[in-house]
């Protein structure tokens, strides 16, 4: 190795060592939640699921309508209004005890497709980056339901899917111990997320995005970029 392949390689070995402190882990191919335990409040979204510990939106629907950065088919916002059968994600009435349904009145709104194999699909909308972490939250499906969750990339492309089951209780009174996180990372963006039940209709709720890599810090560019830069000078002078 001569002098100047040295300084080549060093300038970028020291350009990636300067990037990397900002950076949380990657996944360079999809990773998809295993939902084995219960969601009960925005407490229980798997650790280490967004970079800075929160989405950038969490979407509980309370306010009656999904938010404008999202759109959603297949079913419908369940508002508040609606005297039937709701499950909604425990805490969205205010106590973690065991059930958020229509027996707390002007609470507990949730998503619903009487058509479960049909299910709900959520596409980012938003003006930003595509998200890198996207899920939401399964509150209710048929008793032997397998639910399968899916997700859609930048291109169209299918980021695979994960399918899991048992866990639902048997009852639509808005019962919560059964509640499952699904959610799924991939640092190439993801522009879509859709949840199915093998039987009978499904119900959703806080529906949610955010990045799983920290955005470099300004400074962070500003090294970077100067790097880049000395990285191109000195490529030029090792050709001159
Ligand atoms: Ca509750
Ligand atoms: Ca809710
Ligand atoms: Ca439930
Ligand atoms: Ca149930």
């Amino acid at each position: 190795m001569n002098r100047n392949t040295f300084t080549a390689r060093w300038l970028a070995a020291a350009l990636v060592t300067s990037a990397v402190p900002a950076l949380a882990a990657t996944a360079a191919t999809p990773v998809f939640v295993n939902p084995n335990t219960a969601y009960l409040s925005s407490a229980d979204i798997p650790a280490g699921f967004y970079a800075s510990g929160t989405p950038t939106l969490l979407d509980t629907l309370e306010d009656g309508a999904l938010d404008a950065s999202l759109s959603g088919s297949g079913g419908s916002v369940l508002s508040a209004a609606f005297a039937g059968i709701r499950d909604s994600v425990d805490a969205d009435d205010g106590a973690i005890d065991g059930n958020c349904g229509p027996q707390t009145p002007g609470r507990c709104v949730s998503w619903f497709n009487g058509n479960g194999a049909q299910g709900a699909t959520f596409t980012f909308a938003g003006s930003g980056p595509l998200p890198t972490a996207f899920g939401l939250v399964w509150t209710d499906g048929g008793g032997g339901t397998a639910v399968t969750f899916s997700a859609i990339g930048a291109d169209g492309q299918s980021l695979g899917s994960i399918t899991a089951g048992g866990f639902a209780d048997g009852s639509n009174g808005g019962t919560t111990a059964e509640d499952r996180f699904f959610g799924v990372q991939f640092e190439g963006g993801i522009r879509a997320i859709t949840i199915s039940n093998s039987s009978g209709g499904i119900e959703v709720d806080h529906i949610q995005y955010g990045q799983m890599t920290a955005v470099p810090e300004p400074g962070s560019w500003a090294l970077m970029a100067g790097g880049l830069g000395l990285l191109a000078w000195r490529r030029r002078a090792l050709r001159g």
